[in-house]
C-alpha cells in the first residue's frame, strides 16, 4: 500500500475544496442553521458505511438519529477516550490505525422560501477529527483542524427541495497528531453547521483595526469589497480603507469593555461592527496596552461541559464569563485551542484579555524522544500554518484578542518560524506567544509554566538561568532577558487547592516584567455518568475501560464539572482582587490595583465585629484615586470608638470594596474586594501549664482499666482516652497525624510523591500504646503514650494533661518525635506528618458548628486568604467540600473556639489557646482516603472531630514545584492545648 495515495483522513493535507479562511462576524445575510437531529451511523474503519454515503439514494431509515452540534461518544456511540498526553495510536505518523471509529451523517434539508438565489456557503464551526462533505451527491472536499471552520461554496449546488447534505467523520486523521492536547478525545460535529447566503458582490472578510493613543482612536476598516462604515456613537462615516482619527474616544479594556456598536455595508449586507479601540504594544520589555501596563489574572480555559463535552451553548459561555469577572478573573488563554467564535464576541463585551491560542498540540511526541515531531517536518507545515491562518482570520477582528498563542507543548521547530511569518505580515497588531522552544525566537513574551515561586521571582528580576540548550549571554539569552514575562500555567488545581495562590500573585505584583498569568485550569473535565443505583457522578479516564489512561488528571479545575466553584476559585478571588484594603498606622489605605479604573465604579462599607458579632457598621467615602496608585483615609470613628471598651473577644474591623451599581456580570453590592485587621491588642495567650515529669502513681494501663474521673470527665484506666464529659459519650482523643491524601499529596516526581512516601513508612497506619495513665497530686490525670507504624521505630511520644479550668476540661497535648525519621530502609526518606492532630468520635447526633476562626470556607495554611475571621456557621454536611474524588477537605486554621450542636446533645464548646485546625465529618480519614467517588461516604454514625495544631499546606504539586518547606510540619516538637466546655 505503502505508494498509494493516502486516503484523505491519513493525508497530512489540511483540507481540500474549502474556501479561503476569513473573518467570523453576524450579518443580516439569511442563514439558515443545520443544527438539529441528523442520520448517523458509526463504522469500525475509516470507510464508514462505504462508498454509497452521499448518494441521495441510499436508505438512511434505519439509521440512529443524533443530534448536531455534538461528540457522538456523549450521545450513547462508543466512548470517550482520556489519554493525556499520550496518543491513543501509535506514533507513526501520518497513519492511524485501521480500527478508526467513522461516524457517517446525513442531513436532509430543504431551503427557507425566499432564499436568495446568489451565493450560498456552507459553514462547519467545528468538526473533530476531520470531515469529508459532500452536497447532493457531490463532493466539497475535506478539512482538519478539529476547532477550526470551514466552508465549501455550494452555489448553484444547492436547491430549494431535498438537499442531502453527508459528512463522513474519522475519529483519528493526520490531524489528530496536532491535537493531542490533555483533554478527552470527543469526536463528532461538535460546532454549529449553517447554510449562508452571500449576497452578490458583497464582503466576505475585512479587517478592523481600531488603535488608540492619548485619548484619540484611529479606525481602519479594510475589506475585500468596496463597502461604507458607520459608527454613528462617534459620527464615523467612512469608505472601506479609508483611515479615520477620531479625536476622543474611550479605549476598550478589560476592564471597562466600551464597544462602539457600527456597521459595515456592501452590496446586499450589512455587517455588524463592535469597535474596540486599543493598542497593544511592548515597550522597554513590558507589555503595554493604552499605554499602560497591564496585569492579567487569568486562567486556562477549556471549553467542557460535564454533559455536552466541548459543544457549549450560549448560556454556557456567559456562565463561564460570569463567574470569572465576579471571581475578579480578567484574562482567559483559550486553551489550547479557538473556542467557539461566540466566546469571543462575549468576551469584547463583558471585558475580558483573551490570549487566543491555535489548536496545535503534538505533546505525545515526548514518548517518541520528540522524533518526528511535527513542527521540525516539512510534511506538517501546511498543516500547521493552515491552522494558524484559519484562527488569525477568524479572530482577528475581536478587541478582547490581544496575544496569539502558536500552540501549546508542541517542542520546536521551523514550522513556528512559518506561522510567525505569516501572523506578523498578516496582523502586526499583536504580540506572539510561544512557551516550549526554549529559543524563544518566536515568541514576543518570555514564559513558563509552573515554576518555582523562587524562580518566579528570578525571573522578575531578569535574573533567571537560560534553559537547556541556551548558551548564557547568547544573543537568545540576552533578548529573552529582555522580554515581558508571561506565566501561562500555575496553580495546578488538581482536587484540593492550589495552595500559594497569594503567594504567586504577591511576586507577579512586585515586578514590572510580569504582564501576568493563568490558572491551571478554570473547569474540571469530569463527564457525567450514573452509578448502579442512578445516582449522578462524574467520570474521569479512569472510570473508562481504554490504554492509555490519564486517569483523574482530567480534574483540576477551579470549577467543577457542574460549574460550582470550588474553595480554589474562592481563594483565587481573593489572591486577585483589584483593589487591596489595609490599615497601616490608624488609617485605612486603599490601593487601587485596577490598570485603567479608577476606583468610581465601587462602594466602600465597613464594620466592626466583638468575638464575631457586629457591634458597629456603616458606609465609608474612598476618595476617588486612579489606577495603579493608592489612597489614605483615616479610620471611621464609630469604628474606632467601636473598638474601645475592653471586653473579652476580639474586636475586627472588615472593609470591603462592592460594585455600586449592577453591572452586566454581577448585582450592585457585589464584593469586590475586602480587608481585615484586628482592632484591639491581642490579649497574650494564657501560660502553657508547666508539667512536672516528677514521679507520680501510675494507675494504668497496668493500673488494671476502671475508670478514671476529673470532675465531670470519665477516662478509660486502660488507654486513658476520653470516655464521658458529664452526659456527653464521645471516644478520644487519638493522636493523628494522618489525612486522606490531595492530589497535591500525590504529585509527580520524587519530591512531589508526598503521599508516597507517607504510606512507605506508615504514617497513614499509626498504632497505639498506652504507656502510662498517671494521677499526680497536682489535681491532673496525665496520658503518656507512643504512636508509631508496625515495622518501624519512628513515631511520636505523646502526653496528654488534663486539668479543670474555668468549668472546662483543660487538655495539653506534647508530642516528641521518636525513632529513626530518616527512614533508610526505604533508601533515606525525610518525610514530614501531614498533620499534627487529635482526632475525637461524637456521637452522631451532632449537626451544626459554630465557630470564630476563618471561614466560612475551607482554609488551609498555604490557602486561606479566602477565609475571613469571623463567626461562622455551617451544618457538618455543608462542611464537607464534594471533590470529584474523594481527599482531604474542610479544614478551618486559626479556630479560636467552636461550638458543636445537634438534637438532644449537649452542646460541647472547644476553646482553641488561642488557635487550632478543626476539621468534622461523619466519615473517618481513612473512609475518605478509601472512597473513589463522593457516594461512596456514608455516615458512619459518628462525627469525627479533629482538634488540630495544624496540617501542612496543600500546595500544587500534582503538576508543578513541590510545598514550600515553610507550609510542611518540621519534624520536631509539638505542642497546643484546648478546653472542652459542655453547655
Ligand atoms: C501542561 C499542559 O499544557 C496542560 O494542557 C495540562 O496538561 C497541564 O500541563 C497539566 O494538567 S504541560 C505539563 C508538562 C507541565
Amino acid at each position: 500500500m505503502a505508494d498509494s495515495p493516502l486516503p484523505f483522513h491519513e493525508d497530512p493535507a489540511p483540507g481540500s475544496g474549502r474556501r479561503p479562511a476569513r473573518a467570523e462576524f453576524v450579518s443580516d445575510a439569511p442563514r439558515l442553521s443545520l443544527n438539529g437531529r441528523w442520520r448517523f451511523r458509526l463504522s469500525g474503519t475509516a470507510d464508514g458505511t462505504g462508498p454509497s454515503l452521499p448518494g441521495p439514494d441510499l436508505d438512511d431509515s434505519g439509521w440512529d438519529t443524533i443530534r448536531v452540534p455534538a461528540h457522538w461518544v456523549l450521545e450513547g456511540h462508543d466512548r470517550p477516550i482520556y489519554t493525556n498526553t499520550a496518543y491513543p495510536f501509535p506514533i507513526d505518523p501520518p497513519y492511524l490505525p485501521d480500527e478508526n471509529p467513522t461516524g457517517d451523517y446525513r442531513l436532509r434539508f430543504d431551503l427557507p422560501p425566499g432564499w436568495p438565489a446568489g451565493r450560498s456557503v456552507l459553514r462547519f464551526q467545528g468538526v473533530d477529527s476531520c470531515g469529508t462533505v459532500w452536497l447532493n451527491g457531490e463532493l466539497l472536499g475535506h478539512s482538519k483542524g478539529s476547532r477550526l471552520p470551514f466552508e465549501f461554496d455550494v452555489t448553484g449546488l444547492v436547491r430549494p427541495r431535498d438537499n442531502q447534505l453527508a459528512v463522513r467523520v474519522q475519529r483519528w486523521s493526520s490531524g489528530s497528531y496536532l491535537e493531542d492536547q490533555d483533554m478527552w478525545w470527543l469526536p463528532g460535529i461538535f460546532r454549529d453547521v449553517e447554510l449562508l447566503s452571500r449576497p452578490e458582490g458583497g464582503i466576505d472578510d475585512f479587517t478592523v483595526r481600531a488603535s488608540y493613543r492619548d485619548g484619540a482612536g484611529t479606525l481602519l476598516v479594510t475589506a475585500d469589497a468596496p463597502g461604507h462604515v458607520e459608527v454613528p456613537e462617534l459620527g464615523v462615516a467612512a469608505a472601506t480603507g479609508e483611515r479615520v482619527t477620531i479625536p476622543r474616544v474611550e479605549p476598550w479594556s478589560a476592564e471597562n469593555p466600551r464597544l462602539y456598536r457600527g456597521t459595515l455595508t456592501a452590496a446586499g449586507e450589512t455587517i455588524e461592527l463592535a469597535i474596540g479601540f486599543r493598542t497593544v504594544e511592548i515597550v522597554g520589555g513590558r507589555l503595554l496596552v493604552n499605554g499602560a501596563p497591564v496585569l492579567f489574572r487569568g486562567v486556562n480555559r477549556h471549553e467542557h461541559d460535564p454533559d455536552r463535552g466541548r459543544s457549549l451553548d450560549r448560556a454556557t459561555m456567559i456562565r463561564d464569563i460570569e463567574l470569572m469577572k465576579r471571581h475578579n478573573v480578567n484574562a482567559v488563554r483559550t486553551a489550547h485551542y479557538p473556542p467557539h467564535p461566540e466566546f469571543l464576541r462575549l468576551c469584547d463585551e463583558y471585558g475580558l484579555w483573551v490570549v487566543d491560542e491555535c489548536d496545535i498540540e503534538t505533546h505525545g511526541f515526548i514518548y517518541a524522544g520528540w522524533d518526528g515531531n511535527p513542527p521540525a517536518e516539512p510534511m506538517w507545515r501546511e498543516a500547521l500554518l493552515d491552522r494558524a491562518r484559519r484562527m488569525v482570520e477568524r479572530d482577528k477582528n475581536h478587541p478582547s484578542v490581544v496575544v496569539w498563542s502558536l500552540g501549546n507543548e508542541s517542542g520546536a521547530g521551523s514550522a513556528f518560524g512559518d506561522i510567525e511569518d505569516y501572523i506578523r505580515h498578516r496582523d502586526p497588531t499583536r504580540p506572539l506567544h510561544y512557551e516550549r522552544d526554549p529559543s524563544y525566537r518566536h515568541s514576543d513574551l518570555h514564559s513558563l509554566m509552573y515554576p518555582s515561586l523562587d524562580d518566579l521571582e528570578r525571573i522578575g528580576r531578569r535574573a533567571e538561568e537560560p534553559p537547556e540548550g541556551i548558551e548564557p549571554d547568547s544573543p537568545d539569552d540576552v533578548r529573552r532577558r529582555g522580554l515581558p514575562f508571561l506565566l501561562c500555567e500555575y496553580a495546578h488545581a488538581m482536587g484540593n487547592g492550589p495552595g500559594s495562590l497569594a503567594d504567586y500573585q504577591a511576586i507577579l505584583e512586585s515586578y514590572e516584567r510580569f504582564c501576568g498569568a493563568f490558572v491551571w485550569e478554570w473547569i474540571d473535565h469530569g463527564l457525567a455518568g450514573r452509578d448502579a443505583l442512578g445516582r449522578r457522578y462524574y467520570r474521569h479516564g479512569g472510570d473508562i475501560d481504554h490504554q492509555p489512561n490519564g486517569e483523574r488528571f482530567c480534574l483540576d479545575g477551579l470549577l467543577f464539572p457542574d460549574r460550582t466553584p470550588s474553595p480554589g476559585l474562592a481563594e483565587l478571588r481573593k489572591a486577585i482582587e483589584p483593589v487591596r484594603i489595609a490599615v497601616e498606622g490608624g488609617e485605612v489605605v486603599v490601593l487601587n490595583k485596577y490598570d485603567f479604573l479608577s476606583l468610581a465604579h465601587l462602594g466602600f462599607r465597613w464594620c466592626v465585629e466583638r468575638d464575631g458579632v457586629r457591634i458597629a457598621s456603616g458606609v465609608l467615602t474612598v476618595p476617588d484615586c486612579p489606577a495603579r496608585s493608592a489612597t489614605r483615609l483615616p479610620l471611621p470613628q464609630a469604628a474606632t470608638d467601636a473598638s474601645g471598651g475592653g471586653s473579652d473577644g476580639e474586636t475586627w474591623l472588615t472593609v470591603e470594596a462592592v460594585l455600586a451599581e449592577v453591572t452586566g456580570w454581577a448585582p450592585a453590592g457585589h464584593v469586590i474586594a475586602c480587608g481585615q485587621t484586628r482592632l484591639d491588642q491581642p490579649a497574650p495567650p494564657p501560660p502553657t501549664p508547666v508539667i512536672e515529669p516528677g514521679a507520680t502513681p501510675a494507675i494504668g494501663p497496668e493500673g488494671g482499666g476502671e475508670e478514671l474521673r476529673l470532675g465531670p470527665a470519665v477516662f478509660d484506666g486502660r488507654t486513658g482516652r476520653l470516655i464521658r464529659i458529664g452526659e456527653l459519650e464521645l471516644d478520644g482523643p487519638v493522636f493523628d497525624v494522618w489525612r486522606a491524601p490531595t492530589e497535591n499529596d500525590r504529585g509527580q516526581g520524587p519530591r512531589n510523591a508526598l503521599a508516597a512516601d507517607w504510606e512507605a513508612v506508615g504514617l497513614d497506619r499509626f498504632l497505639h500504646r498506652c504507656t502510662a495513665v498517671e494521677r499526680p497530686d497536682d489535681g491532673t490525670i496525665v496520658v503518656r503514650g507512643r504512636s508509631g507504624p508496625a515495622t518501624r521505630t519512628l513515631g511520636f511520644r505523646t502526653t496528654f494533661t488534663y486539668r479543670l479550668r474555668g468549668g472546662g476540661l483543660h487538655l495539653l497535648i506534647e508530642a516528641d518525635p521518636v525513632g529513626d525519621w530518616h527512614d533508610t530502609a526505604y533508601g533515606h526518606l525525610d518525610v514530614n506528618p501531614p498533620r499534627m492532630g487529635a482526632r475525637f468520635a461524637l456521637p452522631g447526633g451532632y449537626s451544626e458548628v459554630t465557630w470564630f476562626g476563618r471561614g466560612p470556607g475551607e482554609s488551609y495554611a498555604d490557602s486561606r486568604a479566602a477565609a475571613r475571621v469571623g463567626r461562622h456557621a455551617r451544618s457538618i454536611d455543608a462542611l464537607q467540600t464534594p471533590y470529584v474524588v474523594p481527599q482531604e477537605n474542610g479544614n478551618h486554621v486559626e479556630t479560636r473556639w467552636l461550638e458543636l450542636s445537634g438534637a438532644g446533645l449537649p452542646t460541647l464548646r472547644v476553646d482553641g489557646e488561642p488557635l487550632l485546625d478543626f476539621t468534622a465529618r461523619r466519615w473517618t480519614s481513612e473512609a475518605l482516603q478509601a472512597a473513589r467517588r463522593p457516594h461512596d461516604l456514608t455516615d458512619s454514625g459518628r462525627v469525627w472531630l479533629n482538634l488540630d495544631h495544624g496540617q501542612q499546606g496543600i500546595g500544587s504539586a500534582s503538576c508543578g514545584p513541590a510545598l514550600p518547606e515553610r507550609y510542611r510540619l518540621a519534624v520536631r516538637r509539638y505542642t497546643w492545648s484546648l478546653t472542652l466546655t459542655l453547655h
